[in-house]
């Protein structure tokens, strides 16, 4: 193969600068390609559990490599080793650290041993969570493995650049040089068939955005080829209609086979210049790739590829043809010479054999680090076991205990704990030091080792949000009852005056303030980049929040009611959530998510899904407001904090009259404490939201029969009453009812558990604690359909009532 000089940029470098890179290049995918081939023996072996690898994909993850400047970020999937590889972010002994799951973050920086291997992330924060300088360093967010998941964030992540640029008094030097960073983003062929792919290529040419989206197109998605996947089976044909043209704007299209390197180069290069300097998004198609050791280390592709097209792929390997196209070479120089980089196969084979041995070295050096320390534990376990035998009866049993685990060769934790916490049964109604040392062995080691997998599920930083103490609103003397949504109001155009990197938007969000006014006026006041709104795409409104919020923005992020949450909640709950623990604290986005909910009327607008998003939401704060005012203190909280989170206010609290209070922006609701709104001494009544109003409601009707409730607002529903107060509050009355809009067994069931069992309430109880939800189906529409749907006024009285009843059927007679 000849290429002509002109046709790539090598016109630029000199000649052996020019041959230097290429080999160099060469020799980062021969690493990679090893890594791939060993890392296959080392699952096949037994030694890791799962491979999935970048085989068949290095050549143009090179030529994004030599594209991507410092600041830019990729969000990608498993296929990008090389990329890594070759921007110097990932080690042949890091990657062999991932698939054995070193659950140590120095030893495997990708997350410590959390995910399997061939995910990958850079570190955004330094040792205390706070932000280092993104913008020199390369950086990539951390992947997840749902496909198409790393769609929404890349969306955010370009649309911060756009900030950056747009809006220069944001000065924020540490994220941005005058927008000029890329979001490179990287998906597989098949995975572009996914919803989540085309709402954001739509987002992107709608928002204008630098985002360069790479498809790998092997023709495959496993097993299933394209013509399952993709009409026409070619992604850039049916992206047609984005193409931007001379009159209208949209994204600029690529097409370029994955073995062409000079080719690959020259496309990645314009790609970025288009991109980055005018900030338009660009798809780039490679196609003709391939998987030589087929999809992943779970089955082997000779059962669904035919024969001639695993021959295909052997010969349109893009390793192989780079490989011939560096030995084929050659260039004229002015004097009609003939440089060639390569005389022969020689120096290739000797990068070759070079990269096998680093490679192997690597593998060998990532055992030993992931082994060592484990081996070092099992012998002081042995230890601890052969002394603790000599004391005990149950001899033999320990001895075959210790000899089993010696007998171990790939040692792992739970093959130590398993022997030392099995020992301690035998040895239950014994008494020795040996016992006493075993034991507090295990204690300290479990303690210890569960942080490996269970830290940093939240912000462990100077900013988490148990930092941050109750302010409380304060009043004019003569303040004003408004309605709530003057409160909500006022206070975020304080807080967009306060703060100049808060960004809102949504659906509505921008021209008309919100469909409750929550923002009126406030595009026309702040800018139209600050307010805005955006196209109906839940999913990806959380992806623009997600990946702005990655690059120190602070976005509040409207879904426009809690129903619709559901479009978004696989990326809260699969990205935004996992975050912060997938990447052991080294990445954070602490965006708010901002919606409405529990009461409106019909089925699909009086959700009230609060256990759903308790249980899927984890990693993330989850807050209910009773009102605005309360509302109003939790944007305030957060924004002084570095941890994400969902606030669903009341959607019937916006016409509802609140004092004014005079501390706009600075009043802050706590997180993770329970409020007691009103003290009794009968029944404690747990509930939050907007059913709480009702609660209030009945508590003249209740004691006219001479029932005293205590009412406890939940408030945050994620963390939950940190200081234990609903405890005490049964401690005084004994009995407990918890009132809540979800289905039965949902969040009043999370909060039964917390009470309960967390809390201990159950020593204090005289009755059985009772929960009155909504029922299972969703809520009927009209007036009656909500009153046979939900808890309402004479459900809880009657609840409540019939608690009493039971405890003392003389006083308080049944009625029915
Ligand atoms: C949402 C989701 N569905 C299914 C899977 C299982 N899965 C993992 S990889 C894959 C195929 C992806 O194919 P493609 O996007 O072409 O990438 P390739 O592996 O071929 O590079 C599938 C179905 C997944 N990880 N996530
Ligand atoms: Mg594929």
């Amino acid at each position: 193969m000849q290429v002509k000089s002109s046709s790539t940029n090598q016109e630029q470098l000199s000649f052996n600068q020019f041959k230097k890179e290429v080999l160099r290049d060469y020799q980062i995918a021969v690493i990679s390609r090893e890594c791939s081939y060993l890392g296959r023996r080392e699952v096949l072996t037994g030694k890791a559990k799962f491979g999935i690898f970048g085989d068949g994909k290095e050549v143009p993850q090179l030529a994004m490599a030599k594209a991507f400047k410092k600041g830019d970020f990729r969000s990608g999937y498993y296929r990008d080793q090389t990329f890594m590889m070759a921007i110097g972010e990932l080690t042949p002994q890091q990657f062999f650290a991932g698939l054995y799951a070193h659950a140590d973050i120095t030893a495997e920086p990708m997350s410590g041993g959390r995910q399997m291997g061939g995910h990958f992330a850079t570190h955004s924060l330094d040792e205390n969570g706070h932000f280092k300088n993104l913008t020199e360093q390369y950086n990539s967010t951390g992947d997840i493995s749902p496909t198409a998941g790393q769609m929404p964030r890349m969306l955010g992540i370009a649309q911060a650049s756009k900030m950056f640029r747009n809006l220069p008094e944001l000065k924020k030097p540490k994220f941005s040089n005058n927008g000029n960073e890329i979001s490179w983003g990287t998906i597989g062929n098949a995975s572009t068939s996914e919803g989540m792919f085309f709402e954001t290529i739509n987002a992107a040419g709608v928002l204008q955005v630098p985002m360069v989206i790479s498809v790998w197109d092997d023709d495959f998605g496993i097993s299933v080829p394209a013509k399952y996947q993709t009409t026409k089976e070619s992604i850039s044909e049916i992206l047609k209609g984005f193409q931007r043209n001379e009159t209208e704007e949209g994204i600029e299209i690529f097409v370029v086979k994955g073995w062409d390197y000079p080719q690959l180069i020259s496309v990645y290069n314009k790609a970025a210049k288009i991109a980055r300097e005018e900030h338009v998004p660009v798809l780039i198609h490679v196609k003709d790739l391939t998987q030589p050791q087929g999809h992943s280390t779970s089955g082997s592709h000779e059962r669904y590829k035919s024969k001639e097209r695993l021959i295909w792929e052997k010969q349109n390997d893009c390793l192989a043809k780079m490989r011939d196209w560096i030995i084929e070479f050659e260039l004229k120089d002015s004097n009609n010479n003939l440089l060639r980089f390569v005389d022969g196969e020689e120096e290739l084979i000797k990068i070759e054999k070079e990269a096998k041995k680093e490679v192997n070295q690597a593998r060998r050096d990532a055992w030993n680090a992931f082994l060592t320390p484990v081996k070092e534990e099992e012998t002081k376990v042995i230890q601890l076991l052969e002394n603790l035998s000599k004391k005990s009866h149950n001899k033999s049993f320990i001895i075959k205990l210790k000899n089993d685990l010696a007998a171990v060769i790939d040692t792992s934790r739970k093959d130590i704990l398993v022997a030392a916490r099995k020992a301690i049964v035998y040895v239950r109604e014994e008494k020795s030091a040996e016992k006493t040392q075993l034991q507090n062995w295990i204690v300290n080691y479990l303690k210890r080792e569960q942080q490996s997998y269970s830290s940093f599920l939240y912000s462990q930083s100077d900013k988490k949000v148990s930092h941050v103490k109750e302010v409380l609103p304060t009043y004019n003397e003569n303040a004003e009852m408004v309605d709530g949504r003057i409160i909500i109001k006022d206070n975020f155009d304080t807080l967009l005056s306060k703060h100049n990197d808060l960004f809102i938007f949504g659906e509505d969000s921008g021209n008309i303030g919100d469909v409750n006014q929550g923002l009126v006026g406030l595009q026309e006041k702040h800018g139209i980049h600050r307010v805005t709104d955006t196209g109906i795409r839940e999913a990806t409104i959380i992806g623009q929040g997600i990946g702005m919020a990655l690059r120190g923005l602070r976005p509040i992020a409207e879904i426009q009611y809690l129903d619709y949450l559901l479009y978004a909640v696989q990326i809260m709950s699969d990205d935004l959530a996992t975050l912060h623990y997938r990447t052991v604290g080294k990445q954070k986005a602490p965006l708010i998510v901002r919606t409405r909910g529990h009461r409106l009327e019909g089925i699909w607008h009086s959700g009230s899904p609060m256990g759903a998003m308790v249980h899927l939401l984890r990693g993330m704060n989850i807050l209910v407001p009773r009102n605005m005012t309360k509302a109003a203190g939790f944007y305030n909280t957060l924004l002084e904090c570095d941890e994400p989170a969902l606030i669903v206010e009341n959607l019937n609290g916006y016409r509802l009259k609140e004092k004014f209070p005079n501390n706009l922006g600075e009043f802050k609701t706590p997180i993770g404490l329970v409020e007691t709104i009103r003290t009794g001494k009968d029944i404690t009544v747990v509930s939050y939201g907007s059913t709480l109003k009702l609660v209030e409601d009945v508590v003249n009707r209740l004691k006219q029969v001479d029932i005293d409730i205590e009412i406890i607002d939940v408030q945050s529903l994620l963390p939950f009453d940190t200081n234990k107060d609903v405890v005490k509050s049964i401690q005084k009355t004994n009995r407990l009812i918890i009132i809540d809009e979800d289905v039965p067994g949902g969040a009043s069931a999370y909060l039964l558990d917390e009470i309960l069992e967390k809390q201990n309430a159950y020593e204090y109880l005289d009755s059985k604690p009772v929960t009155l939800t909504a029922k299972q189906h969703k809520a009927a529409y009209g007036t009656d359909g909500d009153y046979f749907s939900k808890p309402n006024e004479e459900d809880i009285f009657e609840a409540v009532y019939m608690i009493m009843h039971e405890a003392n059927p003389a006083k308080y007679k049944s009625l029915y």
